[in-house]
């Protein structure tokens, strides 16, 4: 298999084959819209590199009109949206899970997230034209051109599948631009899924096929992976149909600036971060330096023109000579925050690590 990864030789390679990393928080935290550069790259197989010219898009099943349609037409026959919203994988922030117990998977920092400015058509215009059933029990499934290929599964294509009420929703994208830039071939060119809100495995690269049927798709990735199982469930006893599909993310909040371990001056230090809720918003962000006994809250900067964006933040807080562990937790306008510890949702995947972060920190 052809495992070429990008120059981004700034970011922290998490695995080379296939080529999976993420940008150092510092440098995520630098912007509020997260260069294409900067966005952490996560692939199952290969980085296909297509010809624009030549790519076509297929929508088929439960529609009355199939299309076969060019980048030209989807340009031209569709209008152009622009969604400002977070991409981000259900393994952000794994590493956390891992310091609890071995989980498969990446060791994610918090950095497998970005927000981007996504242009493309809305999937919703597409999926009207080819005349979609009015039917809210079902489901779109996406196939892409990448090959996958995995010990117990063997070779095969690339397809998750979301809800059609999602797939309706004007924010879901079919996006051929990032930024304002062309998709770099590792995210996607010349076309890719982009359903903010969901996990990034329902946003699928490469895009080839668009089909609406009656039931989630077969594919690996919607099956027998990305669902949420309980603690007590490991790769030998999993029964895959028990699990929690993963779609919308939970409430999260990450620690950007100081990085962890840093050595740090007395006196002022500013702490900096984003936070995220997807069917709510972040409605306040607290930040500890001794380990959650006091808390003082941060100031919150909301893209208020963009809904599907992140929330950044930060907080000023006098550190004492010594040792801190540094701690943030978001909360979401229903009042709800996230877990105290990694423990406590746990999973042998090490999907939706959401406890609240902590860096340690020394100052002197
Ligand atoms: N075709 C295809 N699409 C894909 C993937 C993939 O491996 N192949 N990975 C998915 C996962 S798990 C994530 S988190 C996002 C990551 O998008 P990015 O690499 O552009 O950041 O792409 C999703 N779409
Ligand atoms: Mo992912």
């Amino acid at each position: 298999m052809l495992n070429t990864g990008p120059p981004n030789d700034h970011l922290i390679v998490r695995s080379s084959g296939p080529y999976n990393a993420e940008p150092p928080l510092g440098r995520l935290r630098a912007s509020m819209r997260t260069a294409q550069r900067d966005l952490y790259v996560r692939n199952h197989g290969n980085v296909p590199h297509l010809d624009a010219a030549n790519h076509r898009l297929r929508v088929v099943g439960r529609v009355s009109t199939p299309l076969d349609l060019s980048m030209a037409d989807l340009r031209g026959k569709f209008s152009e949206t622009t969604v400002t919203a977070v991409m981000q994988c259900a393994g952000n922030r794994r590493a956390d899970m891992q310091s609890v117990r071995p989980t498969s998977g990446d060791p994610w920092a918090p950095g497998a997230i970005g927000n981007a400015a996504w242009t493309g058509v809305a999937l919703a215009e597409v999926l009207r034209a080819a005349g979609v059933t009015n039917d809210p029990s079902l489901h779109v499934a996406f196939e892409a051109c990448d090959e996958v290929d995995m010990p117990d599964e063997g070779r095969f294509t690339y397809g998750a599948s979301i809800p059609v009420v999602k797939a309706l929703s004007p924010e879901v994208l079919l996006a051929y631009a990032v930024n304002g830039e062309p998709l770099a071939p590792e995210h996607g060119f010349p076309l890719r899924v982009v359903v903010p809100g969901f996990a990034g495995v329902r946003s699928p690269k490469w895009l080839s096929t668009v089909t609406v049927q009656d039931r989630p798709s077969d594919n690996h990735m919607q099956q027998r992976d990305y669902k949420l199982l309980p603690p007590d469930v490991t790769a030998e006893t999993v029964d895959w149909d028990k699990g929690m599909t993963i779609y919308e993310m939970p409430l999260n909040a990450a620690i950007c600036e100081p990085a962890l371990h840093a050595k740090l001056r007395a006196g002022p230090s500013i702490i900096r971060g984003y936070a995220v809720a997807t069917a709510r918003e972040v409605a306040r962000v607290d930040v500890s330096s001794d380990g959650g006994r006091t808390w003082v809250q941060a100031v919150l900067d909301h893209d208020v023109q963009a809904p599907w964006s992140w929330t950044f933040w930060s907080a000023e807080i006098d550190l004492a000579v010594g040792k801190h562990e540094l701690i943030a937790r978001a909360w979401d306008s229903a009042g709800q925050t996230q877990p105290s510890l990694p423990d406590d949702t746990w999973n042998f995947k090490g999907y939706l690590s959401a406890a609240w972060h902590r860096v340690r920190v020394s100052v002197s």
